[in-house]
């Protein structure tokens, strides 16, 4: 994370707020509103995999009802990462200057968005974040905050990115981050993805803010999270901690020998 303050930065063109939904039929309508709401010129692409309760049927008809909203229909659930990069895609296509994630289920208040969007007039990336001073998670059980808490605190440590909540999912990027970001090479699934996404920026240079954030534990339909995510984020970040380390020490040798 570089401090940003000699960079200036480009105006920061149509904003696409991406919505990844697997089984979010209690949700779909009321998040969309709410952030039609809150962001009135920006636009709304849901990433729907195919979700069995009908949630891609619900936000074709919001679609149909207003030219902001968009929905990409995949064929199966394969992870938020998947669809997230499925929707990165088309909103850089499509031409958007910035680039929104944002959970359907109301765990990422519409209402703060303003303010990441603030930040980012002066920041290649914005994350909502949890665990900075001012942020806050509401209705958490103890485990999750736990193991949130620590899933942050062991990726920090182990990856050496200055950031507080590295796990958290309500981001803005600017379309030119993403593409510096290599994400052809991104194979996270689960939620490791935004762990994957946040070392690629700190390590590319940008200049990453974080903005705190009111976390609101969903109150309808079921939470995705499950077992394999969480050990596909625990032998990813170790697998990519140690093979940076490891990297780096070889890479010191030949100097090291040096007379
Ligand atoms: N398209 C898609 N969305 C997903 C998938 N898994 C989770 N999501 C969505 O990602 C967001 C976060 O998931 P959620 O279950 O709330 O996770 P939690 O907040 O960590 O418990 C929600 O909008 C989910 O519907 C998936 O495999 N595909
Ligand atoms: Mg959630």
């Amino acid at each position: 994370m570089n401090d940003g303050g000699q960079r200036r930065y480009g105006p920061l063109g149509r904003t696409l707020v991406i919505i990844p939904t697997y089984n979010e039929a209690e949700n779909i309508k009321p998040i969309v509103s709410r952030v039609r709401a809150a962001v009135p010129d920006a636009h709304i692409l849901v990433a729907d995999d195919n979700s069995p309760d009908g949630t891609g049927k619900l936000a074709d008809e919001l679609a149909a009802e207003d030219d902001h909203v968009h929905v990409l229909h995949r064929k199966g659930k394969e992870g938020l990462g998947a669809a997230y990069l499925a929707g990165f895609r088309w909103g850089i296509e499509h031409d958007y200057g910035v680039l929104v994630e944002m959970d359907a289920d109301g765990s990422h208040q519409p209402e703060e968005l303003p303010r990441l969007l603030t930040a980012l007039k002066g920041a290649d990336l914005v994350l909502g974040s949890r665990w900075v001073p001012g942020g806050r998670v509401v209705n958490w059980p103890k485990s999750r905050e736990f193991l949130s808490r620590g899933g942050s605190t062991y990726s920090r440590l182990l990856l050496d990115v200055p950031i507080r909540d590295v796990t958290g999912g309500f981001r803005a990027f600017r379309k030119e981050t993403l593409e510096g970001l290599g994400l052809d090479e991104v194979a996270s699934q689960g939620y490791c993805f935004q762990v994957d996404l946040a070392r690629r920026a700190v390590a590319a240079g940008y200049h990453v803010v974080e903005v705190p954030i009111t976390f609101v534990e969903r109150e309808l339909g079921d939470s995705k999270m499950s077992r394999d995510i969480v050990v596909e984020a625990l032998w990813r970040v170790t697998a990519w901690g140690v093979g940076s380390r490891a990297g780096r020490l070889l890479g010191r040798k030949p100097s090291d020998e040096r007379p």
